[in-house]
């Protein structure tokens, strides 16, 4: 439940660092500042601007030296009274003035609480209490563009003009109920038919983003498969740009997984390199082939690798038989070497996305770059379309769609009642999106999934 007590948490990442600002919302706020800041001018505070000071505990022992700021309701990031004591960037510095902080009555700010409060007092919707929490956790441009674009409302538009127009159907077929025998001069059943069917097609094409949006926002989970030695950790270091994995000339040199976060053409992805996969009798190594199975399983992207110069293995084989073949790639290595596999002899097993590279020469790296990024990005995006990115919007926009399918497909059939609820149902699925429908529920769902301090 929504309660107005005082709230405060660090707001800027744990550990050291030049600044660390704890931020403080609630009625007791701003008279706490007063408590615990001295300023070194004695001035009024005036909202939105920053003072200069000592911060001390309540009896006044000094703690740090810093820079205070108070935001008067409604107009801050909570709609409360705020007030941030940016603080040097010390975890004892910041741990000892939110002690002084909570003697004075004010609690721990739970995860997620400030955005959640300013969703509750109107300040942000929910897909932009989201965004912003999408924002930070951008690891592509591309996530932060869809994030920054739902943050300045943009999705919220959308939805909101199709829950609109949802409405206008809904009034019409009310209109029908109330006055069945009333000549009714509306638009008429085929006008109110069309919109419907208009907003089945918008919703449609929003969700058509929803996978592109996705791997943007969440990446692509990528697992370097393939026998010891074919060249697996090269290629995580030539993707990484760095010297992240031991490269031996020994099979079984990677033995548990390694994962890097990498971009490429601006898609994110996880990448992890393996234990090339063998019947080992090694302990350690045996767990690591383990893990590599595992992550495979659960992989959007499998890069297959091997060697070109040596006639396909026992372990090549069973790789190759057990591979799925939408989202592999297979990666013909060392080409550097005399080949004696060629790309033809795969292709007939039944892979469409197959690469050549000498991961040691770093030739091919462009091409490979270029499979993946065509079979994550389809193109046919203009840049400013509005993504989806976040599964519970999509699912909310795929029961919507599915109401309104279904009321399109009863048109003539069914009678109008039931029509409505449906109708009702739907701007209800598309109203959680924005939270113009929400429950205590979704809110926590939503919320503790955020940082603390956010
Ligand atoms: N000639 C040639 N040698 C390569 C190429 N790529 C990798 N190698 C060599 O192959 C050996 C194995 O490379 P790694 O990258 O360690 O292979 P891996 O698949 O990670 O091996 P494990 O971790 O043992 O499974 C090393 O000696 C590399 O220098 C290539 O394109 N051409
Ligand atoms: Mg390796």
């Amino acid at each position: 439940m929504y309660t107005l007590d005082t709230i405060a948490a660090v707001a800027t990442p744990p550990g050291f660092g030049g600044i660390g600002i704890i931020r403080i919302s609630g009625e007791k706020a701003a008279a706490l500042g007063a408590k615990l800041f001295n300023p070194k001018r004695k001035v009024a505070f005036s909202p939105g601007r920053m003072y200069f000071g000592d911060f001390t505990d309540s009896k006044g022992k000094h703690i740090d030296t810093g820079l205070f700021v108070w935001f008067k309701s409604p107009r801050s990031f909570t709609g409360e009274d705020v007030v941030e004591f940016h603080c040097h960037g010390g975890i004892v510095i910041l741990q000892t003035m939110l002690r002084a902080i909570f003697d004075l009555g004010v609690r721990l700010a739970e995860p997620g609480e400030f955005s959640k409060r300013a969703f509750l007092n109107g300040r942000i919707d929910l897909a932009q209490a989201e965004s912003i929490s999408d924002l930070i956790s951008a690891s592509s441009n591309k996530a932060a563009e869809i994030a920054r674009s739902h943050y300045r409302g943009r999705l919220s538009a959308a939805i909101e003009a199709i829950r609109d127009k949802v409405i206008s159907v809904l009034a019409w077929i009310e209109a029908e109920i109330d006055y069945p025998e009333a000549e009714l001069d509306l638009p008429g059943r085929d006008k109110a038919a069309a919109t419907l069917e208009q907003q089945i097609t918008v919703l449609e094409g929003l969700q058509s983003t929803y996978q592109e949006g996705k791997i943007y926002r969440d990446g692509v989970v990528t697992v370097i498969l393939g026998s010891p030695n074919v060249g697996k950790s090269s290629l995580l270091n030539i993707l990484a740009g760095e010297e992240r994995a031991i490269v031996t000339d020994i099979p079984g040199t990677t033995r548990d997984v390694l994962e890097v976060p990498v971009t490429i053409r601006g898609i994110p992805l996880r990448l992890a390199d393996t234990a090339g996969i063998r019947e080992s009798g090694d302990v350690i190594e045996k767990i690591g082939i383990e893990r590599a199975r595992k992550l495979a399983e659960q992989a959007d992207l499998i890069l297959l690798i091997l060697d070109t110069s040596r006639p396909l293995t026992e372990e090549d084989d069973l790789l190759l038989q057990n591979v799925s073949r939408d989202n592999a790639i297979v990666v013909l290595n060392k080409t550097d070497l005399p080949a004696v596999i060629d790309a033809g002899e795969i292709a007939a097993r039944g892979f469409q996305h197959i690469t050549e590279i000498s991961a040691l020469q770093e030739q091919g790296i462009e091409a490979l770059k270029d499979e993946i990024e065509n079979l994550f990005i389809s193109g046919k995006f203009s840049p400013d379309t509005t993504f989806i990115s976040n599964q519970r919007h999509y699912q909310a926009l795929v029961t919507a769609a599915g109401l309104l399918r279904q009321v399109a497909a009863n048109w003539e059939t069914l009678p109008s009642d039931l029509l409505a609820l449906d109708l009702r149902q739907a701007w209800q699925a598309l109203g959680e999106i924005t939270g113009a429908v929400w429950t205590d529920d979704l809110l926590d769902s939503i919320f503790q999934r955020f940082c603390l301090g956010k």
